[in-house]
């Protein structure tokens, strides 16, 4: 079973049916910052390039200069509107105020915006709105509630502001509760408000700010990050990809390169394929995908992600149907050779490379109506067996001997289902004979000592914030199934894990145990674990002996330590037990698991 979190509402939001249906969407960074592009006074901002007003403590004098050369004439609302439209996305978040304060549409709260601080003079909110009317796209606004560094009362900035005297109500009272009122007046239906790192914000605040919007606008959707569990969906971390299939409505904010204001020194640009590879991770796991764009000072889109996001749109136009509109894979896990999604009586398998003539699926117990490759509406060879001694279910697909030359991968395999799926949810055993045992499928043994370490994590932790948004976990500083999936907070040699899964051939298999570092951290290792696979055990220390090269361990760090040889002999019912014989105290993380995975020694398996 998956343990994963669930977003826990106590409500169920109305209007939130297009967001479901839409899956994926636009983000819009754009604001002074643009104007810097990463760099103030010859120096470069390392990491994201709208968070240089706090990196570098700029004074808030010098810092709205940037407003006097911004004049973005070559925003073309339009234009950006058909790139979101011709990617496929359905909504379009714009960031109406970030973190530094300064309002980019025609605000009366405070001149510190487009209209009146700069030589643009214009608001670019209204043919954004309309472009978004014209083509059919919900129009959606960033708006950053609690750190505002412009006003004396926001949180964050302490270098201009003395955090003693700040009046945090004042501030929500004075700037953010009448600017959200201009945005859900000014500018016709808004689909969701973007609320975003709750730090310093109180329960009641958050529920106020929540109140207002619904009180102006009941169908417009409030993000996660409005704070205390009380958004109408839920935010993963910023660039988070879950382990795995997850309960409830939830989102992740995402970007091409690695920062979200445009910065011109960052060319970590991911490529096309891992990108349409993400959002397909996603929607597998039931998370809608919200992938960013940085315009420039001149407000032009860079190129590298207007062609990325050309070859997305083409992906979708072949292969939508696999991802509008999809709940999560039934399966708790995630498959070697691709994702899964469904709708209703549908499965859609979405397979990343065409390097076998056949599919295999284990576990799936409702009757399998056809097969097809619904891109080209060609019908495929589906068998289904049921093996009575080891209660095992298998359907094989055979795929045509070259895909249609219109399809590229990844291409996606239709089930057609005689009702909705029922499947074996305990870990399998695959038919390469793999065995995958993530971490949130593990059951926890958290000792009496370990769990009484509760502690309340404080709003004022940026990283709480900003990482924990699926905040009605209940935190403790015990170990625990994170909202990625990961068991995180491992630091007592007392607590350990257990999975159970089903053995279908005996065999021989290498036995590989991946751990992750802290986001934005290093890998550090150095543990000493103990693991046992039924009779067999071994103990290890934790060493780097493979690099995870996967995006998702693009910001959080994945080595896989080799622990040994293990021959299983017994098919059936089997469990693995990983304790620990020494945490690393030099590890802020502690110990931190993805998986173990038990790989067939070639040759010997099956
Ligand atoms: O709008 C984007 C980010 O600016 C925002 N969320 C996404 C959607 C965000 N707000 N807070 N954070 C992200 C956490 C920021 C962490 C860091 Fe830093 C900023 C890491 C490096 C720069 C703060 C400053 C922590 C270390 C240095």
């Amino acid at each position: 079973m998956s343990r994963l979190p669930s977003q826990a509402l106590d409500h169920e939001a109305p209007g939130l049916g297009w967001w479901r249906e839409a899956r994926f969407g636009m983000f819009i960074h754009w604001g002074l910052y643009a104007v810097c592009a990463g760099t103030w006074k010859g120096r470069t901002v390392p990491g994201i390039g709208e968070w240089i007003m706090a990196q570098f403590k700029i004074p808030l004098a010098d810092y709205r200069t940037l407003a006097r050369s911004f004049n973005p004439e070559a925003f073309d609302a339009d234009a950006v509107v058909r790139l979101a439209k011709q990617a496929g996305m359905k909504y379009l978040v714009i960031t109406a105020k970030h973190h530094e304060g300064f309002a980019m549409w025609d605000s009366k709260v405070s001149d510190y915006n487009i209209v009146k601080a700069t030589p643009y003079g214009r608001d670019p909110m209204i043919p954004l709105a309309e472009a978004c009317r014209r083509h059919g796209i919900r129009l959606c606004f960033y708006y950053s509630q609690a750190l505002d560094w412009e006003h004396p009362d926001g949180m964050g900035n302490d270098w201009d502001f003395d955090p003693s005297k700040k009046n945090f109500q004042r501030y929500l009272d004075e700037k953010v509760k009448p600017q959200l009122t201009e945005l859900l007046t000014g500018y016709g239906p808004v689909g969701l408000i973007w609320f975003d790192t709750p730090v310093g914000i109180t329960r009641e605040q958050s529920l106020e700010v929540k109140n207002l919007v619904k009180s102006i606008q009941p169908d417009c959707l409030v993000s996660g990050r409005i704070g205390h569990g009380i958004g109408d969906y839920g935010s993963l971390g910023d660039n988070q990809i879950p382990a795995g299939r997850l309960h409830g409505d939830w989102e992740t904010p995402a970007t091409i390169n690695d920062t979200w204001g445009y910065k011109a020194g960052d060319r970590t640009w991911k490529s096309s394929d891992d990108l349409i590879r993400l959002l397909v991770d996603l929607a597998g796991k039931g998370v809608n995908y919200l992938l960013n764009i940085g315009p420039d000072a001149d407000g032009r889109v860079p190129e590298e992600s207007c062609r990325r996001l050309e070859d997305i749109g083409v992906w979708m136009q072949q292969n939508g149907s696999a991802i509008y509109g999809t709940d999560a894979n039934p399966y708790p896990y995630e498959f070697a050779w691709g994702r899964m999604t469904r709708k209703n009586d549908r499965l859609n398998l979405i397979l990343y490379r065409r390097d076998n003539p056949r599919i295999s699926l284990r576990g799936l117990k409702t009757r399998v109506l056809g097969a097809s490759l619904p891109a080209v509406g060609q019908a495929l060879a589906a068998r289904q067996d049921y093996d009575e001694r080891s209660g095992m279910h298998d359907v094989t697909v055979t795929l045509p001997d070259t895909l249609p030359g219109e399809l590229k991968a990844p291409f996606v395999v239709e089930l057609n289902l005689e009702g909705p799926p029922e499947v074996d949810e305990t870990c399998l055993q695959q038919p390469d004979h793999r065995v995958l045992l993530p971490a949130h499928m593990a059951s926890l043994n958290v000792s009496p000592e370990s769990a009484r370490r509760n502690v309340a994590v404080s709003t004022n932790d940026l990283f709480a914030a900003v990482a924990g948004e699926a905040a009605n976990e209940a935190r403790g500083d015990h170990m625990r199934i994170g909202a990625g999936g990961l068991v995180e907070n491992w630091h007592s040699e007392r607590d350990s894990l257990a999975w159970s899964f089903k053995l279908c051939d005996a065999g021989t298999f290498d036995v590989t145990l991946y751990t992750v570092a802290a986001k934005y951290k290093n890998w550090v290792g150095g543990h000493r674990v103990r693991i046992r696979i039924g009779d067999w055990h071994a103990t290890a220390e934790i060493t780097p002996d493979e690099v995870v090269n996967d995006p998702r361990a693009h910001l959080f760090a994945e080595r896989g330590t080799r622990i040994g040889i293990c021959r299983l002999e017994r098919p059936g019912a089997c469990d693995a037990e990983l304790s620990a014989e020494h945490i690393n105290p030099a590890d802020p993380a502690g110990l931190c698991i993805s998986a173990l995975s038990l790989t067939p020694v070639d040759g010997e398996a099956g």
